[in-house]
């Protein structure tokens, strides 16, 4: 049915290796929608419909050929010492068809071998430092998948059995997510136990998510230190050392290393850098950041210290089992993907333990560009309701901020029952959001009663500042400030809003501070090569604390100081352009902070 006929019942079969990316989602409905893998592998989306539904029609039939397990042969050379493997030009028809199965180059990975070589990536004085291993207690590593490839998954298992002291690993387990390829059966069965090291299988027949795929692993683990991996990462050297001694040490301590990326066009193995931690932005989104200057020369004196930081990607950790449990293992009703990394962040801080990375341990990770399988219930549903449960639980005051500005988590925030979640929190006596931000992550950039937290709006052309589309490395947001309208539906109004901390307190009438924005981007000076009155692009970087990025306002005379140079922000007549200039008591260069309510 065409219409808007709310009976009528779409069923809409998309060849999940033919269509492109999004092609899906076109389809609108209305209510009650389900999405599933048939028994071909086709993606189905059930429900009734509104509006056009675009490229259906065709149903290829596609699964028997492209969803075998080995469609080529691996080459002993292929992908060695991490390098990049080059498809010949010829193949890249069947490589793109291909890659849209797993959202990643399959073909290229099928094609390298399951125990390549890897690079030791680790700094020389990792390599020198001997770790005793004797004493060290056992881990059971968990891998959950869902529909994975063969080749990604069993190089994850064969890189942990190649790259771990025998005595330290005393079980793989897979969790199988009720995956819907015929290979992930029993033919898995027979190869994992012909593996030196005891791999079990665990299998869910109904899909639970990765949350709670890792619970059914975890209570079944006998080891004393519980390892997660996604199903497509590589290990490398040295990396169960890593996490393994810094547990045994203090059990309350939760390990990360470093997360190399495997690159997900050529498999080419690329170290990261070991600065990086984690945190998260406005919308609850797991982030990297940088470290300040300051702060990478204190770690000069030892840089194979591990270092704390406030929250965990979330794929790739060892936790000892009886703190993990003890701790309340996951929130179980969370569903299929996401926010479980932030809520165990929160939790393990706010309740007494610590996570930090080991810059000596490193584990290489698959990065993908998006979703390859499918979020019963819809992927905002699933991603917002989980999300809700983290900000409910843990974040109190904050929780306000983070409904007022995503709505689709307040749509579903109503819903959540987290009565067990708040006893649990009660009961090991966890302190707040608020100590967590002031303790964990004092860098943060979240509001709170003692900033301002707002809009900053130029009088003469009623326009406010905003935050860059573009982006930088890390995937930071960055490039000259924008200005744009200052109530316009349909944008974010996040990007509008800038928080400053001011050194003098909220009630004077001159602030002094960075000002900063979502994702750890400040305000900062133009490249002052030229540094005169010449009109210089004010720019959005990273936020390193250096005085470049101090700004003081005077709410009198409404001008905006650049402190280091005594330049005014300035927007002359008649261009979008953000400048520094000689200060003048000009209206171009007036300015009025608009504070908001942020709960
Ligand atoms: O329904 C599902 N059932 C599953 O078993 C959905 C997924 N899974 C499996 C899946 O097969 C995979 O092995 O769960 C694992 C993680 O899923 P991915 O690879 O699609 O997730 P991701 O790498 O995009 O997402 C990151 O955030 C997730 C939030 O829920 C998880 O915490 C992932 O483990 C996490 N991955 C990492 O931390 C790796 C480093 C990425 C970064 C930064
Ligand atoms: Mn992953």
């Amino acid at each position: 049915s065409k219409n808007d006929d709310p009976t009528a019942t779409a069923v809409v079969l998309v060849d999940q290796a033919s269509a492109g990316d999004g092609d899906w989602v076109s389809v609108r409905l209305k209510r009650d929608q389900q999405e599933f893998i048939d028994h071909r592998g086709l993606h189905v989306v059930v429900g009734h419909y509104m509006g056009d539904v675009n490229n259906v029609g065709t149903n290829v039939n596609l699964t028997d050929e492209l969803l075998n397990r080995n469609m080529f042969d691996p080459k002993p050379k292929e992908g060695r010492d991490g390098i990049p493997v080059v498809i010949p030009p010829h193949m890249s028809s069947q490589m793109q068809k291909l890659y849209r199965i797993n959202r990643f180059n399959l073909m290229a990975s099928d094609r390298i071998p399951l125990n390549r070589s890897l690079p030791d990536v680790r700094k020389k004085l990792c390599k020198l430092k001997k770790i005793n291993i004797d004493k060290l207690p056992s881990s059971s590593v968990i891998i959950v998948f869902h529909d994975e490839a063969w080749s990604t998954l069993m190089r994850t298992v064969q890189s942990v059995i190649d790259r771990s002291p025998k005595s330290l690993l005393n079980e793989i387990i897979l969790v199988d997510d009720a995956s819907s390829r015929k290979f992930l059966g029993s033919e898995l069965d027979d190869y994992v136990a012909k593996l030196p090291v005891s791999t079990r299988i665990l299998r869910s027949s109904k899909r639970i998510g990765l949350i709670k795929a890792r619970l059914m692993g975890a209570r079944q683990a006998k080891g004393k230190i519980l390892v997660f991996l996604d199903a497509h990462c590589e290990c490398t050297q040295g990396w169960l050392e890593g996490l393994v001694s810094r547990v045994a040490e203090d059990r309350k301590r939760v390990v990360c290393p470093v997360i190399d990326i495997i690159s997900d066009e050529t498999f080419a193995y690329v170290k990261s850098f070991e600065l990086h931690w984690g945190a998260f932005n406005w919308d609850l989104h797991f982030r990297w950041y940088t470290r300040t200057t300051a702060d990478t020369m204190k770690r000069q004196r030892d840089i194979t210290q591990a270092f704390r930081t406030p929250a965990m990607a979330g794929g790739l950790f060892a936790m000892d089992k009886s703190y993990f449990f003890e701790l309340g293992g996951y929130d179980e009703k969370m569903e299929i993907w996401g926010g479980e990394n932030l809520e165990l962040s929160f939790r393990v801080w706010q309740c007494g333990g610590s996570i930090e990375i080991a810059p000596c341990s490193h584990v290489g990770h698959v990065f993908r560009k998006s979703s390859p399988y499918t979020f019963p219930g819809g992927v905002s549903h699933v991603l917002y309701t989980n999300l809700a449960r983290v900000a409910l639980v843990w974040m109190d005051e904050w929780q306000e901020f983070y409904f007022k500005f995503n709505p689709e988590a307040e749509k579903v925030r109503d819903e959540q029952q987290i009565r067990t979640r708040l006893e649990l929190r009660d009961r090991l006596k966890c302190k707040g959001f608020k100590w967590y931000l002031d303790n964990v992550w004092p860098e943060h950039f979240m509001p709170t009663d003692e900033r301002f937290f707002g809009k900053i709006k130029h009088v003469l052309s009623n326009k406010c500042l905003e935050k860059p589309s573009g982006r930088g490395s890390l995937n930071q947001p960055m490039g000259p400030v924008m200005i744009g309208g200052c109530d316009v539906q349909g944008r974010p109004s996040l990007s509008l809003m800038f928080v400053m901390a001011p050194e003098e307190g909220l009630g004077s009438g001159v602030w002094t501070g960075s000002l900063m924005t979502d994702e750890s981007v400040c305000l900062d000076t133009p490249e002052l090569e030229a540094a005169d009155e010449i009109a210089l692009k004010v720019r959005i970087v990273a936020c390193t604390g250096q005085k470049r990025q101090r700004w003081r306002y005077d709410a009198e005379t409404m001008s905006l100081v650049h402190v280091d140079t005594d330049l005014c922000l300035d927007m002359p007549d008649g261009e979008l352009s953000i400048v520094l200039r000689g200060c003048a008591d000009h209206a171009s260069q007036k300015w009025i902070f608009e504070q908001i309510p942020w709960k």
